[in-house]
């Protein structure tokens, strides 16, 4: 079986306690990928010694030239996508289309990082005194732990330190123990790009001890994670207590409105790939569906037909449109959500069961599920799923439907179909997500804008786009007074009145 290591001080080396967990194919579980070192504190410790070595090396590199490195990582994602989404679905089970999109999206996310290094804007404003200049600039921050999921195994690290290394940190990178091959291979791109080995440090393993560790290791003042809210809470408390800078992704409960004159066919096609893409198991998956009165009856029977036709599979095989789900837990979790839902009342209209049939027998595969009937403020309409499970929602009124929305502890993205622009504008406006889109799904987030959202989703943060630059940098001020006099600001400007 391949054997793969940690990168810690520029060499791949073993966990220092030689342990070791496997890496399984959620779609055939007797299929091994690798060996992989199950770290922990001492693992980090020596990885974080070395990242600070590495960030003297890499602060000192100018910007640009930061960026030509992530534009070179670009250039290798796209000449490799091919062959990465194919060990990304074999690690984690989206099918390749999906993962080719993951892929995509880390190149997208490399090109925009490139020219970034070449941008980084500070301010220069006018100062308040004669012959002085007043501005404002970057620097970088130290080594950053980044802590990923496993349900976009490559754009969500590219999210993270593209954006970190431009600004200048060094990373200390735990991806998840369902996907470390494609964090592996993430890392061996990046120094193939000419990045200093010990800018990078690679730390595989589980989240309650590698993670952890980095968490609350005190040379790491910048951390970033993105995952479940509960496990979000923990990391919060320990940055909280130790000062450091933190940027959270966690839960959501997407929710897509279908109002009554909205193009139907569009909203189907949007609903399908909204709940069932990656299996339900994205941040921004369409959990709930809220529909009005006038559409509800169609609309169901129409989904339903279309949701039983969707073809369960290996992800790498042609023409599966939802693979399994990523190990036996989630399953469990999914079965146990099921049970809330029919003990809560609410109709199982398709699915509810393990799937079976050729194929299926070695992997975690669960029925593309449907309830309807469900009531606003019940657990199964309440709490993330992360699985194929889809809670219909019938309301009267856009403002009905609006307000279910927003009744829930998350707060990411929300989609709204209706051909009405008065409807559209005031749901950019009054859903509580930090994105909304209309007339189409809850998911495809773009590169080149802000990613995260409201409530308890996130700790106000962004990821992708320009905000994620001034996260992983210091602002600092410069004034420069070449007057040759002493020159008191707030008291010998404004002298009089
Ligand atoms: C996530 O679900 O964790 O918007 C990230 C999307 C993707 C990113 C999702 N581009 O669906």
């Amino acid at each position: 079986m391949p054997v793969f290591r940690n990168f810690i001080a520029g060499q791949w080396v073993d966990a220092i306690d030689g342990q070791t967990f496997d890496n399984v194919n959620p779609a055939d579980t007797t299929d091994i990928i690798g060996r992989f070192p199950l770290s922990g504190a001492q693992d980090v410790d020596r990885a974080v010694q070395s990242a600070q070595r590495g960030f003297d090396v890499w602060r000192a590199t100018p910007a640009p030239l930061r960026g030509d490195v992530m534009r070179r990582a670009g250039d290798l994602l796209a000449a490799r996508k091919e062959e990465i989404a194919n060990l990304m679905t074999r690690e984690m089970g989206k099918p390749l289309a999906e993962t080719r999109g993951d892929v995509q999206e880390g190149i997208d996310t490399a090109y925009y990082a490139a020219t970034e290094g070449r941008r980084l804007f500070g301010h220069t404003v006018p100062s308040e005194l004669r012959s002085k200049w007043a501005m404002s600039f970057r620097r970088p921050i130290g080594v950053a732990g980044i802590i990923t999921p496993f349900n976009f195994p490559l754009a969500i690290p590219t999210w993270k330190m593209f954006p970190a290394l431009v600004c200048g940190n060094a990373c200390v990178f735990k991806p998840a123990e369902d996907v470390p091959h494609t964090g592996t291979v993430f890392v061996e791109i990046l120094l193939e790009a000419g990045l200093p080995p010990e800018v990078i440090q690679l730390v595989h393993g589980r989240g309650e001890m590698a993670g952890a560790a980095i968490v609350s290791h005190p040379g790491i003042p910048i951390v970033s994670f993105t995952g479940s809210t509960e496990t979000g809470s923990f990391v919060g408390e320990t940055c909280g207590r130790m000062h450091k800078r933190l940027s959270l992704e966690m839960g959501g409960k997407n929710a897509q409105v279908v109002l009554d004159d909205a193009d139907l066919e569009l909203a189907l096609d949007g609903v399908l790939w909204g709940a069932f893409g990656t299996t339900g198991q994205r941040c921004t998956a369409t959990s709930r569906l809220i529909l009005q009165d006038g559409i509800h009856d169609e609309f169901v029977a129409r989904l339903s037909d279309r949701a039983r036709a969707l073809r369960l599979g290996d992800g790498r095989r042609e023409g599966t449109d939802v693979g399994p789900l990523v190990h036996e837990s989630a399953l469990k979790k999914v079965e146990a959500y099921v049970e809330i839902g029919r003990s809560e009342g609410a109709t199982l209209a398709l699915g509810g069961t393990r799937a079976t049939g050729a194929g299926l027998e070695r992997g975690h595969f669960f029925q593309p599920t449907i309830f309807t009937g469900v009531r606003p403020g019940s657990r199964l309409e309440q709490e993330e799923i992360f699985g194929p499970v889809l809670s219909v929602i019938r309301v009267g009124s856009a403002d009905e439907a609006f307000r279910v929305n927003n009744d829930v502890r998350y707060g990411l993205s929300s989609s709204v179909y209706t051909r009405s622009v008065q409807v559209a504008f005031r749901a950019l406006q009054d859903l509580d997500n930090g994105i909304t889109y209309i007339n189409a799904p809850t998911i495809g987030a773009e590169a080149h804008l802000p990613f995260g959202g409201v409530k308890q989703t996130g700790n106000g943060h962004r990821e992708g786009g320009w905000e994620v630059y001034e996260f992983y940098s210091e602002t600092k001020v410069g004034y420069v007074d070449y007057s040759g006099v002493l020159q008191r600001a707030q008291l010998d400007t404004y002298t009089t009145g």
